[in-house]
């Protein structure tokens, strides 16, 4: 039985990759911060359904010690490294500590899993953040980075540190640079879950507006259970690589906006207020990923467009009234 560690276990994507690993026969791991393990109602809700189904280690991505002594424990055979501090609006709030932790946290993975179990492989959680500012579009492998907030910068020198330990240590160590992808289970900060969510709150009465920051700014949104197969599907080939994961599609956060608010059958114009305190300092403008590496070598494509997300998201948040209700 092949024996998989997930760092960040109770995020949206390791929640979907846990579940495909457990289907696949995977013995799972996870770290969590101890704050996690002692507000479970709270902080595991996403893997509240397989919490007997996977075991769970206390562990910090500020302290190497608590790292090492986890990877020395479990002695994976795959490493999922997905934690982060991954909110790109308060990367700009508090920058020491996103890099801190993603620049630190990345470097602690690789040197453990160095140390005690080198022929572990090892998935790194790049981001379209790392792009940035880019001078094409679509942007694929070999896009020059330009990132434009501390998250970002943080994901191009965890990125580098991977590829760096895979050349000089012969580490089995990929990169995903995996665009925007969301699903009922993001997290609230997120744009495409606030506005799900407030569309629903705004529908079933409990709200009357809905403040945004730019929405002229566009992404490509995929959904998070297929991006996850990807990830595992980089640490199963031959040779460790590097892939850009995205839809090759791009939508405006407007669009997005127009179409929630008509899934719960309400005009977006009605409700919606822009709020400048809500812009970054410097703005992501258009990011849309190529993805034809990863179809051609993975095999890997997405399986569910904007429409169709967009409208799992609304419907999910519309069902889920009593959670709505305590949301504020
Ligand atoms: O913003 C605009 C905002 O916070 C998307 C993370 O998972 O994907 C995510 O990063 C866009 C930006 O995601 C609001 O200015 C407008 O242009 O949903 P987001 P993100 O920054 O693209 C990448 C791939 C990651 O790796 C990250 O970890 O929406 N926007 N109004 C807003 N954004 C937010 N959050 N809230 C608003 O009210």
């Amino acid at each position: 039985m092949k024996r998989a560690l997930i760092t960040g276990v109770t995020g949206q994507d390791a929640s979907y990759l846990a579940e495909l690993l457990l289907n696949k026969g995977y013995e799972v791991h996870g770290i969590v911060r101890r704050v996690a393990l002692e507000d479970p109602v709270h902080r595991l809700w996403r893997i509240r359904h397989i919490l007997d189904k996977i075991t769970l280690h206390a562990g910090s991505l500020e302290s190497y010690a608590s790292i090492f002594n986890v990877v020395e424990k479990v002695r994976p055979d795959e490493c999922y490294h997905l934690a982060a501090q991954s909110f790109v609006t308060y990367s700009f709030e508090d920058a020491f500590s996103t890099l801190n932790t993603n620049i630190n946290g990345t470097l602690f993975v690789l040197s453990a899993i160095k140390e005690k179990v080198p022929e572990c492989r090892f998935y790194y959680a790049g981001s379209s953040e790392m792009f940035g500012h880019a001078k094409t579009t679509p942007q694929n492998e070999n896009t020059p980075f330009y990132p434009r907030s501390p998250y970002g910068i943080s994901k191009v020198a965890g990125f580098d540190l991977t590829r760096n330990f895979r050349e000089s240590y012969n580490l089995f160590a990929c990169s995903g640079i995996l665009f925007n992808h969301e699903s009922p289970r993001r997290g609230f900060e997120f744009v495409t879950r606030k506005i799900a969510i407030g569309a629903a709150r705004i529908k079933l009465g409990l709200d009357d507006e809905l403040r945004l920051g730019n929405l002229e700014a566009k992404r490509d949104w995929g959904f998070a259970a297929d991006y996850v197969k990807a990830m595992y599907l980089m640490l199963q080939q031959d040779d460790p690589d590097d892939y850009v994961i995205a839809t090759n599609e791009t939508h405006s956060v407007k669009e997005f906006l127009e179409l929630a608010f008509a899934c719960a059958d309400l005009n977006w114009k009605d409700y919606v207020i822009v709020d400048k305190q809500v812009y970054r300092p410097a703005e992501v403008y258009l990011l849309m990923g190529d993805y034809s590496k990863g179809k051609k070598k993975l095999g890997w494509e997405p399986t569910v467009r904007f429409e169709e997300l967009v409208k799992m998201m609304v419907d999910a948040d519309l069902k889920n009234g009593e959670m709505l209700r305590s949301h504020t």
